[in-house]
């Protein structure tokens, strides 16, 4: 199947430490996203990289947060610019850090309100990022994105409100291993169904996927899935900032896209956490083109397309 695909640049980089995600963008280019998508039959469309909107923001009461205007801009051209893309189109968001996220999720989440559907998360990634601004020590913002798009914390008048937000109840996070005392609580509450990197060595990595996509396809919803780079073990994608040991495989990350196209459900991707920078001789720009390869519909042999009910 032929998919219109809309590819943008959100080189968000929020923080000393992460100096290099504004390279991630040209990273995937280079590496031949868009190449590869083309080569699979897909019509693809990049609009280059976004910039944040110009904003002063009242400064945050926790200390830690450093960036705030340049972070409240960043959520706010993400969320204006995905908005006004066709509603038709299935976009690649190419970051940047996670804080990307703040302003994906609450976009798609309208294009998903106004066509009358619910919006599901499938969060890729070894951490939960789901602080606020006052429980954050490090002050790192890129933490914060799923606080935020559920509505739990509210982040005006620092940040704009979001356009829309998701249910708790809808989010699926695959992958954690680097969660701490808040965070874990805040899961607890928010009800959010969680795997950690445990539960993929007991029971594997498709049972919680299976349960989780017939979810969504039983209540008609649309799917988009936040992969953070540190989902993957650091030993196969080294570029990222904050490597945690034990992420997902090769195979493992390979099986989770192609059961994402089989299922048809897919309607945007981010892409976050990409330090070049850090990476070895493009290694993980390259794995991460293979695994959207995956997604969009590339296999190493043809099957028969799985029985859904
Ligand atoms: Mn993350």
């Amino acid at each position: 199947m032929t998919r219109s695909i809309t590819l943008l640049g959100a080189p968000v980089q929020t923080g000393a430490w992460r100096r290099g995600c504004l390279m991630g963008p040209d990273a995937l280019r280079t590496a031949g996203l868009g190449r590869m998508l083309r080569e699979l039959g897909h019509e693809v469309r990049d609009l280059r990289n976004l910039a944040p909107e110009e904003m002063q923001v009242p400064p945050a009461p926790n200390p830690a947060i450093r960036d705030l205007d340049l972070c409240a801009g960043w959520v706010a051209a993400l969320q204006s610019e995905t908005v006004a893309l066709d509603a038709e189109t299935f976009p690649i968001f190419m970051g940047g850090d996670h804080l990307m996220a703040a302003g994906t999720v609450p976009a798609m989440a309208r294009r998903a309100e106004a066509a009358g559907r619910p919006l599901f998360v499938l969060w890729l990634d070894a951490h939960s990022d789901i602080h606020d601004l006052e429980s954050t020590e490090s002050g790192n913002l890129h933490g914060t994105p799923v606080a935020y798009f559920t509505g739990r914390a509210d982040f005006t008048p620092h940040f704009p409100a979001p356009v829309a937000t998701v249910d708790p109840a809808r989010i699926c996070m695959i992958g954690l291993r680097s969660v701490d005392p808040h965070e874990k609580l805040a899961l607890n509450e928010a009800g959010i169904d969680v795997t950690d990197m445990r539960a993929i060595d007991e029971h594997g990595i498709a049972t919680p996927l299976r349960a989780f996509l017939e979810r969504v396809e039983a209540a008609g919803g649309h799917l988009h899935v936040s992969f953070d780079i540190d989902f993957l073990d650091p030993g196969i994608a080294p570029a990222v900032g904050t490597t945690v040991p034990g992420g997902a495989t090769f195979r493992e990350a390979h099986l989770v896209m192609e059961w994402l196209h089989d299922s048809g459900l897919v309607t945007s991707l981010d892409i976050a956490e990409l330090n070049p920078f850090m990476d070895e001789r493009g290694r993980t720009a390259t794995l991460m083109v293979d695994l959207v390869a995956s997604l969009f519909g590339k296999a190493v042999l043809d099957r028969p397309t799985r029985a859904r009910s």
